[in-house]
C-alpha cells in the first residue's frame, strides 16, 4: 500500500487542485430534477447567480451538471445536455472570469464544449466507461478528470446493489479505471479518485466505504468525496428532505479528511469550509 504523505499526495493533482489544505467543489445542477437542487437554477442567470454565492462562500471550484444522476433519473440526449452546461459555463466565466469550473458529464462531446467554454475539469460518473471518447479528449486536453466508481447506471443502481467485498471491489475498480487512463494518456498527477457515494451502494455500502475511506486513499492519488446531502443520511437522521442533511454531511467530511480525502463535493459550501477550518486547525495543532 501506498504511504506517500498527503501532502505529496495532494500535490500530484495537477495545479487546479493543489493547495494546502482541502478543496470544495461547489454543485450546481442546471437539471429540472436532481434530487436536492433539481429546477432551482435550471435558467442560466440563476445559476451563475448561484455559482457566485458558492465562490463568495469558499467553493474552489464550481460543478456544473446539466443532467441528474439521481437513482432512477433518465439520461437526458446530448444537445440537450450540452446546451444546459455550455451556456452556464460561459456566464459564470462572464460574471467571474476567474473562477474554476469543472463540468459534470461522462459525454466527452458536452466535456468538449464545456472545455471549450473554459471549464477546466472533468468529472466524470462513469470513470471513462461512458463514452469511449473521453479518456482521448481528457488527456489531449491535459486537465484534471474524477474516475468515479459506480455500479450498474442511474436508471437502476439502487436495485439491490450486491457485492462480495465493497471497499475492495470499489478500490480494485478505481486502481484499475486510474491504470486506464494512464494507458490512454493522462497524466497520473491529473487523476482524481471518488468512491461513488449511493451509487449502486446501500446504506450499509456507503458505512463501509466511508469508515474505510482510506484504503482508497492508499491508491496515492486524491480522492474525493460527494457524500452532500445524500439519501443515506437521510435514512440514519429519519428526514425526507434533502437539506435536512446539512449537519450529516458535514459529518462526513470531517471523518473524510481525517481518513485522507481532500476534495469535497458538497451543496454547502459554509457549512462545510468551517468544519474543515476547525477539523484541519485541530489536526496540526
Ligand atoms: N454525485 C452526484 C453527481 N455527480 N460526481 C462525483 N464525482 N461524485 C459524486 O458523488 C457525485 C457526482 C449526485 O449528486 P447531485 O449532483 O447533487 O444530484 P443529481 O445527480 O440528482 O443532479
Amino acid at each position: 500500500m501506498n504511504r506517500e504523505p498527503a501532502v505529496r499526495r495532494g500535490a500530484r493533482a495537477g495545479n487546479l487542485l493543489q493547495g494546502p489544505g482541502p478543496v470544495l467543489f461547489g454543485i450546481l445542477n442546471v437539471t429540472p430534477d436532481s434530487f436536492s437542487d433539481g429546477g432551482e437554477f435550471f435558467d442560466p442567470e440563476a445559476a451563475a447567480r448561484h455559482a457566485e454565492v458558492l465562490l463568495d462562500e469558499g467553493a474552489h471550484i464550481v460543478d456544473v451538471g446539466g443532467e441528474s444522476t439521481r437513482p432512477g433519473s433518465d439520461p437526458v440526449s446530448e444537445d440537450e445536455e450540452l446546451r444546459r452546461v455550455v451556456r452556464v459555463v460561459r456566464k459564470i466565466l462572464e460574471v467571474r472570469p476567474g473562477a474554476v469550473v469543472s463540468v459534470d458529464t461522462y459525454r466527452a462531446r458536452t466535456a468538449e464544449a464545456a472545455l471549450d467554454a473554459g471549464a477546466r475539469i472533468v468529472n466524470d460518473v462513469t470513470a471513462l466507461r461512458g463514452d469511449p471518447r473521453m479518456a482521448r479528449l481528457v488527456a489531449n486536453a491535459g486537465c484534471p478528470v474524477v474516475l468515479m466508481h459506480m455500479l450498474g447506471e442511474p436508471k437502476t443502481m439502487q436495485r439491490e446493489p450486491s457485492y462480495d467485498d465493497v471497499v475492495r471491489e470499489v478500490r480494485a475498480f478505481l486502481a484499475q479505471r486510474a491504470d486506464h487512463a494512464v494507458a490512454a494518456g493522462v497524466k497520473p498527477e491529473n487523476i482524481v479518485l471518488d468512491p461513488g457515494i449511493g451509487f449502486g451502494k446501500t446504506l450499509d455500502h456507503n458505512l463501509a466505504l466511508l469508515r474505510h475511506l482510506d484504503t482508497i486513499v492508499d491508491l496515492g492519488f486524491p480522492v474525493l468525496l460527494g457524500a452532500s446531502r445524500k439519501r443515506f443520511i437521510g435514512a440514519i437522521i429519519g428526514s425526507k428532505g434533502a437539506k435536512d442533511r446539512v449537519f450529516g454531511t458535514v459529518a462526513t467530511t470531517v471523518l473524510g479528511y481525517e481518513s485522507g480525502a481532500t476534495l469535497f463535493r458538497v451543496h454547502d459550501i459554509r457549512a462545510n469550509r468551517e468544519a474543515l477550518a476547525v477539523a484541519g486547525a485541530i489536526r496540526s495543532s
